[in-house]
Order: structure tokens, then sequence, then C-alpha cells
């Protein structure tokens, strides 16, 4: 009985994922999601990093950011009130192939080993997560005034 616990916590586990990856299959490959969500799972530390948006000739902040097992930089620093476009590098067929900025209301799919920009302009200060639709790899996009 001393492996009780931890086989409770894979069926927890893979009931988690299933779930996860009935809510992704409209984005293609419902098999390939699944196992990218296992990856996901296991890696409990992802990496940290911070970044900030400049802006361009033409006034719009911009800031790249990678998707390759989460969002990288996984803190974006903006400017309140100027157009911001975000150039998503997706270098994964994953989830997160959407991604969701809730409290701007966008939902946004992105196509895969391309840049995707998503154009918005926070109009409110503070920090705001960014999500794959299950919320599950997560960034935050803090606006500043
Ligand atoms: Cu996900």
């Amino acid at each position: 009985m001393k492996y009780f616990p931890s086989i409770i916590v894979f069926v927890l586990f893979l009931g988690i994922n299933n779930a996860a990856n009935a809510q992704c299959g409209m984005h293609g490959s419902g098999h390939k999601q699944s196992a990218s969500h296992a990856e996901h799972s296991s890696q409990q530390q992802t990496v940290q990093s911070k970044g900030y948006a400049f802006i361009n000739d033409d006034g719009i902040q911009e800031a790249t950011i990678v998707i390759n097992d989460g969002y990288q930089p996984s803190t974006l620093v903006v400017k309140k009130n100027i157009p911001l476009r975000l150039n998503f590098d997706l270098q994964e067929e994953s989830c997160t192939g959407t991604v969701m900025f809730k409290d701007f209301h966008i939902k946004q799919e992105l196509t895969p080993y391309q840049l995707t920009s998503v154009e918005f302009t926070p109009a409110a200060s503070g920090s705001f997560t960014f999500t794959c639709p299950m919320n599950m790899i997560q960034g935050t996009l803090v606006v500043k005034e």
C-alpha cells in the first residue's frame, strides 16, 4: 500500500489531462495536444523571464513572445493607452496555439512556426494574465501608467 497515494495522483492527472484535451480538440490533433499537456504538467518549473515592449516608428509598442513550453518572456511590461502589438512566435503544436487575454476580451488563434500579431490598446493598468484556453500555460502582462 506504500504506493497507493501516488497511483491516485496519477489517475487524477490523467483525468485532468483528458478533460483539457477534450476542450482543446477543436484546435487540431487531439493526441498531439494530449502529449503536450503531459509535458507541461510534468514540468513544474517553467522559466520565468521579464521583457519590455519597445515603441516603434509608428508609435506602436511592440514585443515578441516566443511560445515553446511556456511564454518567453513570461512577464511582459507595457505602457497604458499606447497601441500594443504582440508578435507571438509559436514554436510548437499545442493548445498554446490559442492565446487568451480574458481581461481584454481577446481570444486569438496563432499559426505554428510563424509570427502571429495580436493588437489591442491596454486601457487599464495592472497585472493581467494571458493563457492557453485551459489556463494551464500562463503569462503576465503588466500595464504601467
Ligand atoms: Cu492548454
